[in-house]
């Protein structure tokens, strides 16, 4: 499609969608004209493509996920097409700019944070990597709350993210299933002797699917992110009568649980669980029994993937489906279950790590219940000879009274990885070692990835015209090409060069940040990123003391020639973590202290945005010079802020933790600033016991008085929060070990300061960077799963272009 026939399309389409001249359209209408106009394009490639996959029998993925953070999908539609610039010039000839035509699409914000972006990252690695593969998820009515600061307070308001409609996605209301929940369940014999479950008064729901393209770069193949819907049966309304009946059913997904890290056990999510679990299980079944195979061949065209234990349920009810309604044995249905499930941990945090209680799901899910029970049976009987008790015991799904949702998980699966290797490797020697030592083979590592279009085409076309003009465009479908890069390290015109496109970035940022926040920014300043969900371990607050003592520094030292410093934040606080939430009313203040003093010749200013999410990202994320991965190490499993800031030329300052050790080995120690304690050395000092941090406060006169300010009433409105924190650090030890680290974070920023002086030590550290980010594509990782978890090959069948 060239320029003209897109304009002819568009003025046509608008017409037919609305009825008057696109001129006088709102941009709203404009955005949805062409959303349309897209889906229509690539429509007949997104059947074909499921076609060939059925004609084919090729093998498919179904990645289970509870949250899908895809971003807006308009550009990178655009863009995977090869359309982006037909598309752009088109509307610049009618007088519109893409870019404001873009801001009349809702992010849907579908997931908490890393979890569900590296979903939305991997259905676009699968999709342009040539490989089937499909998302399963929840299409939650409201997504992550949106965050508003009232006096730098957190608060929560819903986000109707479908209130204008959905132009990318199809309902399929012929594809619907039914979930059942509750009732009692008894084993009948059939005539054949055969036991069989009888269900009794269970509640049904309707699960009805809403499909939405994942368009490949660049390939022709277009495959489908399924997200459930909950509704009352057709013709069951009858057993809804009352509201509050109707409501039950509405609430299973309305809203996504704002909390990435802390479970409690709640009906809702346990129901919300089970719900797209078994929804998208009964749906690939249906679907496999289309290619008239034999069971035994289910695992070799099918393969089901839990991204973390919120849908460790599909192993159950993969089981229950194979053995109930299919008529397997028990061994059958096991052996089809294993070969098929693969798991990936995100997390060893203790709160993370779900448990359910027994009677909870014995109450929901009778017939589920029953069979982790019988799972549970078998798996201690066949390992206690081999194992011993004690062994065998600790890797129980049930116990005290609670299924141990990563045991299901592992049990039930041919293979868990990690995101990183550092994780992967905790997880084998500590957190699962019980496991590790019983199925050595089934570990393995995938460290994460991120998707260079997003990060950086999409969201970077300065730097993308660069890399395009200075090492040609082989990087678009090959990132490990980025590598090319390093020969111009010492090239000034280039150097030079990407110095403009990031002060133009920053210019960018800097201008949203005077219209929507009222401050001024200087875009030569160093801008210093951390956006992250707000977490103690993420340690946003060793960032703010370093912040404290940066002031006071420069209040003393009125003339110091320091660079200007812009600390940026991006944080949401789950809304019943009280010391998450404290934290930002923290920043907040500091920030209002500290834009308002004009003594300190604006050497510091601090930015937090409200309601950090994906579109926010795209923007903050090309304008930085620092990407602040503070964690305490060993807490953080990965990280992927890190990998898109890494490849837009941020310099990473950082602890050894998550995938952030894997960025210092590729790019070397001279383009990073690492500090603070190894894991190995967080290991030691939790055994030794010997850390106090009283004392450090006590002696170390830096810390002393950061710490102090927490508390005389140097920031203003922080009388409570200022002591608890105060009181988190000193009175309660400390738990992720700031003030152990503080002395060689200050130093680090120091060293970032002197560099950065240095323009052209500074952009050729840069240049370092994107030249080493290659290997954080999500391509690579989603090869890596595919050859080594899924089996799968993207087959010259799924390639349709
Ligand atoms: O793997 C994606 C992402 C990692 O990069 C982060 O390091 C990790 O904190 C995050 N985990 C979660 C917690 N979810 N659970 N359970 O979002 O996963």
């Amino acid at each position: 499609m060239d320029v003209n026939q897109f304009k002819e399309r568009y003025v046509k389409k608008f017409e037919e969608m609305y009825a008057f001249d696109y001129k006088e359209g709102s941009i709203r209408e404009q955005f949805l004209t062409l959303g349309y106009l897209i889906k229509n394009m690539y429509a007949p490639e997104w059947r074909q493509t499921s076609d060939t996959y059925l004609e084919n029998k090729s093998k498919q993925v179904f990645y289970f996920s509870m949250e899908f953070l895809p971003g807006t999908m308009l550009k990178s539609n655009l863009l995977n097409l090869g359309l982006l610039d037909t598309v752009s010039d088109g509307l610049k000839e009618l007088g519109l700019n893409l870019d404001e035509v873009a801001t009349g699409e809702m992010d849907p914000a579908l997931g908490n944070g890393g979890l569900g972006r590296l979903a939305a990252c991997f259905m676009d690695s699968i999709a342009s990597n040539g490989l089937a593969g499909h998302g399963n998820g929840i299409r939650y009515q409201y997504g992550l709350f949106k965050q508003k600061f009232i006096d730098g307070n957190q608060i929560e308001l819903p986000e109707n993210w479908l209130r204008n409609g959905n132009v990318w996605e199809v309902r399929r209301e012929n594809k619907a299933v039914t979930v059942r929940f509750g009732g009692h369940v008894t084993l009948d014999e059939d005539e054949n002797g055969v036991k069989r479950p009888e269900y009794h008064n269970t509640m049904n729901i309707l699960a009805v699917p809403y499909d939405t393209a994942q368009v490949g770069y660049d390939n022709g193949v277009v495959n489908n992110l399924r997200l459930w819907s909950a509704e009352i049966p057709y013709g069951e309304e009858y057993l809804y009568p009352t509201d509050e009946a109707r409501d039950q059913v509405k609430q299973i997904t309305e809203y996504l649980y704002p909390d990435d890290s802390n479970y409690e056990g709640r009906m809702l999510r346990l129901k919300q669980e089970y719900f797209f679990s078994s929804a998208g299980v009964q749906s690939i079944i249906r679907y496999y029994k289309k290619m008239d195979l034999d069971w035994s061949f289910f695992p070799d065209k099918i393969a089901m993937h839990i991204n973390d234990t919120h849908p460790t349920l599909v192993i159950p009810e993969l089981m229950r489906i194979l053995m109930d309604e299919e008529g397997l044995s028990w061994e059958q249905a096991w052996e089809i279950t294993k070969k098929t499930v693969s798991y990936t941990n995100h997390t060893i945090l203790q709160e993370a790590l779900e448990r359910w209680p027994v009677d909870m799901i014995a109450q929901l899910l009778p017939r589920i219940y029953q069979i982790i029970v019988e799972i549970n049976r078998r798996h201690i009987e066949k390992k206690i000879p081999l194992y011993g008790e004690d062994l065998t015991y600790r890797t129980a799904i049930i116990d005290h009274g609670q299924i141990q949702m990563a045991n299901l998980a592992i049990i039930g699966s041919h293979s868990i990885n990690g995101v990183a290797k550092l994780h992967t490797d905790i997880l084998m020697n500590q957190t699962l070692h019980d496991f590790y030592l019983m199925y050595p083979n089934k570990f393995n590592n995938k460290t994460n990835g991120v998707t260079m279009r997003r990060w950086v085409q999409i969201s970077n076309p300065g730097l993308t015209a660069l890399l395009d003009d200075v090492i040609g465009t082989k990087w678009k479908k090959a990132p490990n090409e980025l590598v090319v890069l390093k020969a111009f390290a010492n090239d000034k015109d280039v150097l030079k060069r990407l110095d403009e496109v990031k002060l133009n970035n920053k210019k960018k940022f800097a201008k949203y940040v005077q219209e929507e926040m009222g401050i001024t920014i200087d875009p030569t300043a160093i801008f210093d990123v951390q956006i992250k969900r707000l977490h103690a371990y993420k340690r946003q607050l060793l960032n703010v003391l370093h912040i404290l003592d940066r002031y006071s520094f420069i209040k003393e030292n009125p003339n110091t020639d320091i660079p200007k410093r812009v600390f940026i934040f991006g944080a949401k606080a789950a809304p019943s973590y009280h010391y998450a939430k404290q934290i930002i009313k923290l920043i907040n203040e500091v920030a209002n202290m500290i834009n308002n003093d004009d003594s300190i010749n604006d050497l510091i200013k601090v930015v937090f945005v409200e309601n950090y999410g994906v579109s926010l990202a795209e923007l903050i994320i090309p304008a930085a010079d620092i990407s602040e991965q503070i964690s305490l190490a060993g807490k953080e499993a990965s990280g992927t802020s890190n990998m898109k800031l890494m490849a837009n030329g941020a310099l990473t300052l950082a602890t050894m933790d998550g995938a952030t050790v894997e960025i210092h080995d590729y790019v070397g120690k001279d383009y990073i600033y690492i500090f603070g304690m190894t894991n190995d050395e967080v290991q030691t000092l939790n055994e030794n016991r010997t850390y106090h941090s009283r004392h450090l406060y006590e002696t170390n006169p830096r810390i002393n008085k950061v710490l102090n300010m927490l508390v005389d009433g140097s920031i203003p409105n922080t009388e409570e929060i200022g002591q608890d924190i105060f009181d988190s650090l000193v009175k309660y030890n400390d738990e992720y070990y700031l003030l152990q680290d503080f002395d060689s974070y200050i130093e680090a920023h120091k060293r970032a300061d002197t560099d950065f002086k240095d323009r052209m030590k500074w952009n050729k550290k840069a240049l370092m960077n994107i030249a080493n980010a290659g290997p954080f594509s999500a391509d690579y990782t989603i090869h890596r799963y595919a050859d080594e978890i899924w089996k799968m090959k993207p087959g010259e069948e799924n390639i349709l272009l």
